[in-house]
């Protein structure tokens, strides 16, 4: 009889470490009991004794649990590494987060975190950039980076698309990107859309002599993927933004790796996250989510505002960032593990999502600077329009790093006070 339970078990440095919130079934005997089913049909085992099974390779190859607090429900189980083909995300995820979320033995299952173990995390690359060489890149060193999505989302043309980005920047803004839904379409063609875009951001970077990003969505089956970032390329884009989840995560590997000699930095949205992580009980966290996009080579990932009209509470946001910014990770018992990030540089946290003018003092209260802020609506819906809500925006960000209340800077930016008579509701 194989035992995955060992409470006395002290993990190396080759095992990879999973830390799971646990809640039985009724009819289930104990937590020890779930344990036991989660660490075998997550590794070797399955639902009855198996004559395949010598003992040989349990001994090589049979997960610990080491770790159990039945007060919180949380466990942690020690995975060796020969259980996982190091540089394959998605068979690593099939087993540790795979099956096991459907076991009748448990009503919820929830993976907290993912600790990786050194052999694992030197088969990737990490982000090409990082928050430095993103930085570098826009010149920008003390104040977060500014961004607008096109809105409508869809619908509008080419040319359409183009001006409202020209306005966009015009108005101070950084960066200007496609949302998660604007592929090529009937109405709006990719590289057409480009085309038009990449030649007003370089009319705008030549007026104002800043610098101009634009972010086009490249997500499509993997083959599109590679002739539409080669496409945005060849026209001088130094971005692509890719729908990190319905792309999946071997394709994500796949685009990460064919980026690496086209210095182009890649954007993740997060698009269906929810789905899975929202869920306190079952599921995995973004924590975890956004640590597999970090070691994955993203390198600027939506986490979430705190504020705005998306799900996160201010912990799960902060545990977040901190996990996809920091070298070395302090774990708790609760909420994160242990990591040596070791070479692979920080992902840059975006806060997006029903963010206007209004919002920024707390922003950069809360988040700091070393973020990206997005606005859709916050900038489009704006009383006098994009140019004038990108304006509304820099004025925000410009009081706020002054330390001046954004209502007494705006009786004397009239973008401002237009935003905060629409928003300050
Ligand atoms: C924001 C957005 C982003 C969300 C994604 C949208 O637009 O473009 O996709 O921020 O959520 O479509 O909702 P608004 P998250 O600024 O107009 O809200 O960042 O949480 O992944
Ligand atoms: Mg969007």
């Amino acid at each position: 009889m194989v035992d995955y339970l060992d409470l006395d078990y002290t993990p190396n440095e080759k095992d990879l470490i999973v830390m799971y919130n646990v809640e039985k079934a009724p009819n289930c005997e104990s937590l020890e009991k779930v344990c036991e089913e989660i660490a075998k049909e997550s590794s070797i085992g399955t639902w009855t004794e198996i004559k395949t099974l010598s003992a040989d390779i349990a001994a090589r190859l049979k997960p610990s649990t080491f770790y159990i607090d039945s007060e919180n429900q949380i466990i942690k189980i020690a995975y060796t590494e020969d259980l996982f083909e190091a540089d394959n995300m998605s068979q690593i995820l099939s087993a540790i987060a795979g099956n096991i979320f459907g076991m009748k033995v448990l009503t919820n299952l929830r993976l907290i975190d993912i600790s990786f173990p050194k052999k694992i995390i030197e088969k990737y690359k990490g982000p090409k950039f990082g928050i430095e060489g993103i930085k570098n890149l826009l010149n920008i060193e003390n104040r977060p980076i500014l961004g607008t999505i096109v809105k409508p989302k869809v619908g509008l043309n080419e040319k359409q698309h183009a001006a409202v980005c020209k306005q966009a920047w015009e108005g101070g803004l950084d960066i200007v990107k496609d949302d998660e839904n604007l592929t090529n379409m009937v109405f709006n063609k990719f590289e057409k859309r480009i085309t038009e875009t990449l030649r007003e951001r370089d009319q705008v970077e030549h007026n104002s002599g800043e610098k101009k990003i634009y972010m086009p969505n490249i997500t499509a089956k993997v083959s599109t993927m590679k002739k539409r970032a080669d496409f945005v390329h060849d026209l001088g884009g130094e971005y692509v933004m890719v729908d990190i989840l319905t792309v999946g995560f071997s394709a994500l590997q796949e685009i990460r790796d064919y980026l690496d000699n086209k210095d182009m930095v890649i954007h993740a949205h997060r698009a269906m996250h929810a789905a899975f992580t929202r869920n306190e009980k079952h599921g995995i966290t973004m924590l975890a989510l956004a640590k597999i996009m970090r070691l994955l080579g993203m390198d600027q990932l939506h986490t979430g505002t705190i504020i705005g009209k998306m799900e996160g509470t201010r912990q799960e946001v902060i545990d977040t960032n901190k996990v996809i910014t920091l070298s070395h990770i302090k774990g708790n018992n609760l909420t994160m593990l242990d990591q040596d990030w070791k070479h692979i540089k920080p992902t840059l946290p975006v806060a997006s999502g029903g963010l206007s003018p209004l919002h920024v003092p707390q922003l950069i209260d809360i988040l700091g600077n070393n973020m990206i802020f997005q606005f859709g609506g916050g900038c489009h819906g704006h009383p006098d329009g994009t140019y004038s809500g990108a304006k509304a925006i820099h004025q925000a960000v410009e009081a706020s790093l002054d330390n001046i209340e954004i209502a007494e800077y705006a009786k004397s930016h009239i973008e401002l006070r237009r935003a905060l008579e629409k928003w300050d509701k």
